[in-house]
């Protein structure tokens, strides 16, 4: 026998199934939504330097993960690599060295490249600057496409 309650019941639970579902969709679409945000904002970073090798085979972005310098603390940078046709360059060996040339003195860290974050972006741990002004960050890369040198001069404030 058809028991109306039941079937009342089926259908609500059937509704609040597929409510949810449609919920989880909307959540996905959205933290998709940022993501692409989060990538048009890479080509308007306020602290963010970029520069291509002699060779013209690739270019190297650098800054600092959470957007800008920090100073007297440890605190990440990210390299970007990507060749000449804008693909990722991946597996690179990255080394890291600069300093203050007007006042002497070189990097008061030893940053590391820890690992590759996502294809061609590689984190940099350990960046220290123990004061604002003229700094230059010495990057080599060993890569498949080519081995690099990039000299960034970077003009740190806060
Ligand atoms: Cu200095």
């Amino acid at each position: 026998m058809n028991n109306p309650i039941r079937t009342l019941t089926l259908l609500t639970l059937l509704t609040m199934f597929c409510g949810s579902l449609h919920a989880e969709e909307t959540v996905q679409h959205e933290q998709h939504q940022a993501h692409k945000h989060e990538d048009n904002d890479s080509a308007k970073r306020k602290h963010q330097w970029s520069q291509v090798s002699e060779s013209g085979l690739i270019t190297a972005e650098v800054f600092p993960q959470q957007g800008k310098p920090v100073f007297n603390d440890y605190h990440n940078w990210v390299i970007k690599l990507s060749d000449a046709k804008g693909q990722p360059v991946s597996d690179a060996k990255i080394a890291i060295d600069g300093g203050m040339e007007a006042h002497g003195h070189g990097l008061p860290s030893k940053p590391v490249i820890s690992r590759e974050l996502d294809d061609g972006e590689y984190l940099i741990e350990g960046m220290l600057f123990n004061m604002t002004g003229a700094w230059t960050l010495v990057i080599d890369v060993l890569s498949t496409h080519e081995n690099a040198r990039f000299t960034f001069p970077l003009e740190l404030s806060h």
